[in-house]
């Protein structure tokens, strides 16, 4: 054990990298990198707290706190069981869509919708980093429920029919009290939808994205005094976009999906979606989650970042930033749970995982489900945040026969992913072995000779190419390929996602008793893209 801890120590296999923190002006975006979509924020004194959509994942729906908005540090996830949580063959991105996250009266709820099953519904707690309750359902179609609560009095929002629709609703049974009306279909953009309402001096603002979560997308937002309507747009709508010729050339694109909220020094911001294209119009690391300045002077619209558009270094006043602890990327498997970072495909079979076989070391078991279908692999991974990054994972095969397979994948989704792996061959000869998944194709890229016993892994991203490395002694590594990234983008693979770096174990008979040891796994950036 002594042996693993100092090995993670080691620069080459952990980098521990602290991230900026100073008491200045400015931040980088993303405030959250890598695949974080559709952010929802509310305020608890000096907390915020901040949720995200997760889809095929599990546990689903990951929750973060700041006290500055611009250092965030997830505290777990609201929906942690089954019971809450059904992924039963969710294919390309099923599973659960945007959320929003509101604090009334001592109590945090959590809106979203499970598109494979069930749709709207609402989870509580008082405790955000701990269990929230089963869900209860709601009756109002349509995607991205939003609650907003006045008067004693709750009320929900989602999109039925390309149409903002508003009724009032019991948070805590998900009864609904009033008819749902139509509200407002937003400026003529494509799929109105992501609505929030705030009020602020005597005015209900409807805040609202359109334009699909694309190249066009945008945030427009209008105003009424009276909650039902009638909305006015406003007249310098979109208040954010990136779809004009002023942020052509932005390495940020599709930026669209806000939150609003105002700090206690009553300075007002906004959190969203954006990607960020690479090799070309291609983007891989998902949609993430941005954070911007408003201004909102009294009586007024408000204005996004001076022009409604945003860039990757914010040079612009900040709350007090605070000191963040340093973040390590290196996981040995020496603690008795996985980080919160780690994530299954759909609802996992918890025996499949293991962290108690062998103190420090994941055991995966292998399983004939693989990668390609809508059922739960042996699959456990963690999203690639940056667009240069080395990950390496050391890890061995044991127990295997003919065909069974281990190693780590570089996943879009079920039909789209790079796998990079261990193959037990016949007798107790051992291959490596670089496949692809993209469609309906499934072909072996490479394949070589390795020894038996431990082996390193190694996936360096960048802009243009994942390359797969191994070594058998952790310093010399061999490259056996590299592949385009841009077949297994967004815009080739489709759906709402972002990469996982994931690490599986699949077993080619039912009979096979075959399990992975994973030693440990480094994820570091190359540089603060
Ligand atoms: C989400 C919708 C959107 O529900 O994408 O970009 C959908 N915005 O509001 C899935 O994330």
């Amino acid at each position: 054990m002594t042996m693993k801890v100092t090995k993670c120590l080691l620069p080459l296999f952990c980098i521990i990298y602290w991230c900026t923190s100073s008491f200045g002006q400015g931040y980088q975006n993303p405030v959250i990198p890598g695949f974080h979509p559709d952010p929802s924020i509310c305020k608890v004194e000096d907390s915020y707290y901040l949720v995200t959509s997760s889809f095929e994942y599990f546990p689903g729906v990951p929750i973060f706190q700041s006290n500055d908005l611009v250092h965030w540090r997830q505290i777990g996830h609201c929906l942690t069981r089954p019971s809450q949580l059904d992924l039963e063959k969710s294919g390309v991105s099923g599973g659960i869509y945007a959320p929003t996250i509101r604090y009334h009266d001592g109590i945090f709820y959590m809106a979203t919708t499970n598109i494979t099953g069930g749709g709207n519904f609402i989870v509580h707690t008082k405790d955000p980093a701990g269990e929230w309750s089963d869900p209860v359902w709601l009756r109002q179609g349509g995607i991205d429920p939003s609650l907003y609560f006045e008067g004693g009095k709750c009320y929900l929002s989602t999109n039925p029919d390309n149409c903002i629709y508003l009724c009032e609703i019991n948070p805590l049974t998900g009864e609904q009290i009033s008819e749902s009306k139509p509200i407002w279909s937003g400026t003529g953009g494509r799929y109105p939808e992501a609505p929030h309402i705030y009020k602020k001096d005597g005015w209900y603002y409807l805040l609202i994205s359109e334009g699909g979560t694309e190249y066009g997308h945008m945030v427009t937002i209008a105003r009424s005094k009276f909650i039902y309507g009638p909305y006015e747009s406003n007249p310098a709508n979109p208040i954010l976009t990136h779809r004009n010729m002023n942020a052509q050339t932005n390495p940020i694109q599709g930026t669209g999906h806000a939150d609003l909220i105002q700090a206690n020094d009553g300075t007002w911001w906004m959190v969203f979606l954006a990607f960020r294209p690479q090799s070309g119009q291609h983007h891989l690391l998902g949609r993430e989650t941005f954070l911007s300045p408003v201004r909102w002077d009294s009586d007024t619209w408000p204005v996004v970042n001076g022009n409604g558009t945003v860039q990757l270094q914010m040079d612009v006043p900040t709350l007090p930033l605070q000191p963040d602890v340093p973040k390590s990327y290196c996981t040995d498997f020496n603690e008795s749970k996985l980080g919160f970072e780690w994530n299954y495909l759909r609802n996992p079979q918890s025996d499949n995982y293991s962290l108690s076989e062998k103190k420090g070391y994941l055991h995966l078991k292998a399983t004939t489900v693989t990668l390609d279908g809508t059922s739960s692999p042996t699959f456990v991974g963690r999203r690639q945040e940056h667009i240069q990054f080395t990950a390496t994972v050391v890890m061995d095969l044991i127990d295997a026969h003919k065909n069974d397979e281990s190693g780590i994948t570089v996943f879009m989704n079920n039909r789209s992913h790079y796998d990079f792996f261990i193959k037990e061959g016949e007798g107790g000869k051992r291959t490596l072995v670089l496949r692809y998944r993209l469609g309906v194709f499934n072909p072996i890229a490479r394949e070589v000779v390795i020894p038996r016993g431990d082996i390193h892994l190694q996936v360096r991203g960048d802009k243009d190419y994942y390359s797969f490395l191994y070594s058998t002694d952790g310093f010399n590594f061999n490259m056996l390929d590299k592949m385009d990234v841009r077949y297994i983008s967004t815009e080739t693979a489709g759906g709402f996602t972002g990469i996982y770096l994931g690490l599986f174990a699949i077993g080619a008979k039912p009979s096979s008793q075959a399990y992975a040891t994973v030693d440990h796994f480094g994820y570091y950036p190359e540089t603060l893209d």
